[in-house]
């Protein structure tokens, strides 16, 4: 957990020293940020062995302000920025079209501090004035300040988990605490996290609080209590802790996982019951019924046990009183992941370290998929395509324990034909094909670009389909009626992209295109070993689609799997 908030301080730093006039620097902060949240390591045993100067990208100025954050948990170079410049950099950097440069601008030239302020000035016409801005960005921004705003205040599922997670292991290694866990919309896994909710039960309340308030990841207790606690953390994500007795645990994990709407509908069907129902149990005239286990309290309300994930008062309740919630596919029935990029394209791994990290995981098969003639990521042409098909051949013809799929992640074009020849595409095992540029075509364009790729007879997976990219960018203007009834007739598999800013297809849609008889591949889409670990979101974000088994193909065993990409 240092290892994140490092990263996320020199990140800071370099967004921060942008608006000075020492540029030249933030480059390296940024690249070493980026170093230190993908180690495998802890950058602290690093450091205290004295090797942080051999990482990429870590000279003796950077190689400093890590140990003074090692050591103090903070950096004062990063304090006096912020003094200097008392600019919300991240609120503003999470409007489409708005990069530090352009932040410098407004703020030096119109005083512009935050999202209110951008507005303001961009009603006024203030905006479109300056240097290089004009009427096109201004009504641009205009436009893209409401999402940012959604946006903001919100953390991502996939860094919000591993905090979680985190603060879990610590508060299970207290000696006074009996039981704990994640509660609230981290444990539904919805894509987006308001804050981290962690639930124990322990004989000694004040001393849970006492160490939790205390612990190094705490930036600021926002109250301190008996029951319930709040604290802010380094990197502004409020963690909230609060305790209960044995016999309460389970309604209180009930309650306390929410979704609101599922809680109210819950509460409803208690009251038509004739029952009550709390965070502290269900009751029929003040006799307790249950409490202990959320299993107990489901089955006093006369229903079957509601997986997290489905706690959105979007038909599960019905289902669990009839006995008819689905059977969501396990995150151990992945067999294989069929989206990654190499040393071949952008990613940092060589094909042999994949081949070992997917057996470390148990997988049978692996698809490689490099990117294809897109320069900014180094993509493959038909030649390099050919040689990289040769080297999988020798790798699978050694090992025996997994199968490398030949594979690419081909593009789009405007017209919606695919950057690759056919006698090469035939070759492959498995194509995947996405839109990587020309995102802001009209919608129109879009929906025909992406139809017309559909028709193509090689490709077999449609990669990132909507294109959102969370706290970034919107989906592009799909019809996804249209887009799904086509890809159930062409037998075209849906993505579900793992990484953590994507989760594309997202939960709704998920559930809507296997309403229409789509099959779907859920992939991590990594870059690097770390990035396999993404998996579990993409899973996570089926199983909140109602996505059983049967609907993933990389579930099936090789054999099947092959058999159906023929
Ligand atoms: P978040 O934090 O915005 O990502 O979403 P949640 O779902 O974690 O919401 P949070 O942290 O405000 O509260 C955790 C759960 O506690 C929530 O899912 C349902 C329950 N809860 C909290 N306050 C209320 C309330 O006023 N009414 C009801 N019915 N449930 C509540
Ligand atoms: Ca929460
Ligand atoms: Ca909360
Ligand atoms: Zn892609």
């Amino acid at each position: 957990m240092k290892n994140k908030k490092v990263a996320s301080i020199l990140h800071r730093v370099a967004d921060y020293m942008e608006m000075d006039d020492v540029d030249f620097r933030t480059k390296a902060y940024h690249r070493a940020a980026h170093t230190i949240e993908t180690l495998s390591v802890d950058v602290a045993d690093i450091a205290e062995q004295g090797k942080l100067e051999e990482l990429p990208g870590i000279g003796k100025h950077i190689h400093e302000k890590i140990q003074e954050i090692l050591d103090t948990g903070k950096l004062q170079y990063l304090e006096d920025l912020k003094v200097k410049f008392p600019v919300d950099i991240s609120s503003l950097k999470s409007v489409e079209g708005l990069g530090p440069k352009k932040i410098k601008l407004l703020y030096h030239e119109l005083g512009i501090k935050n999202l209110d302020d951008l507005e303001k000035e961009g009603k006024r016409h203030n905006i479109r004035k300056l240097k290089g801005m004009g009427v096109k960005t201004e009504v641009k921004i205009l436009q893209n300040i409401e999402f940012a705003r959604k946006s903001t205040g919100r953390q991502l599922l996939g860094d919000s988990i591993l905090l979680a997670n985190e603060i879990k292991k610590r508060v299970g290694s207290w000696e006074v605490v009996e039981q704990v866990e994640i509660a609230g919309s981290i444990r539904r896994r919805t894509e987006t996290v308001g804050d981290i909710d962690i639930l124990t039960v322990t004989n000694h309340p004040d001393t849970v609080m006492e160490l939790f308030t205390n612990m190094d990841l705490v930036d600021e207790v926002i109250v301190k209590g008996h029951s319930k606690s709040t604290v802010r953390l380094f990197n502004g994500m409020d963690v909230d802790m609060r305790v209960f007795r044995e016999e309460d645990f389970g309604s209180a994990l009930v309650y306390f996982t929410g979704s609101r709407e599922f809680n109210i509908q819950l509460r409803k069907i208690a009251i038509s019951q004739k029952m009550k129902l709390n965070e502290y149990g269900v009751f029929a005239d003040d006799i307790r019924l249950a409490g202990k286990s959320e299993n107990d309290v489901f089955k006093a309300l006369g229903l079957e046990y509601i997986l997290p994930e489905l706690r959105e008062n979007t038909g599960e309740i019905k289902a669990a009183q009839k006995g008819k919630l689905p059977r969501l596919v396990k995150y151990e029935d992945i067999k294989g992941d069929l989206h990654l990029h190499s040393t071949w394209s952008d990613g940092n791994a060589t094909l042999p370290e994949l081949a070992q990290e997917a057996m470390n995981k148990g997988y049978q098969y692996l698809a490689i998929t490099d990117h294809t003639t897109l320069p900014v990521a180094r993509g493959l042409n038909d030649k390099r395509l050919t040689e990289q098909m040769g080297q999988i051949d020798r790798i699978n013809s050694e090992i025996e324990e997994i199968t490398l799929l030949k594979g690419a992640e081909v593009n789009i074009n405007s017209q919606g034909e695919l950057d690759i020849s056919k006698d090469i595409l035939e070759e492959l095992d498995i194509v995947i094909a996405s839109v990587h540029y020309d995102l802001r075509q009209d919608p129109d364009k879009m929906n025909t670009r992406i139809l017309n790729a559909l028709e193509n007879e090689y490709l077999d997976i449609l990669g990132h389909p909507t294109g959102r990219k969370l706290k970034e960018r919107a989906a592009y203007k799909l019809d996804l009626e249209r887009l799904f009834e086509k890809a159930a007739m062409t037998g075209t598999v849906l993505e579900v992209n793992s990484q953590p800013k994507r989760l594309d297809l997202k939960d709704k849609h998920v559930k809507m295109a296997i309403e229409h008889g789509c099959k779907l591949s859920v992939n991590s889409d990594s870059h690097n070993l770390q990035g396999l670990n993404n998996m579990d979101l993409g899973v996570a974000t089926a199983r909140r689609g109602w996505a059983r088994k049967k609907d993933i193909i990389n579930t099936f065993s090789l054999k099947k799997l092959l058999k159906l990409l023929n």
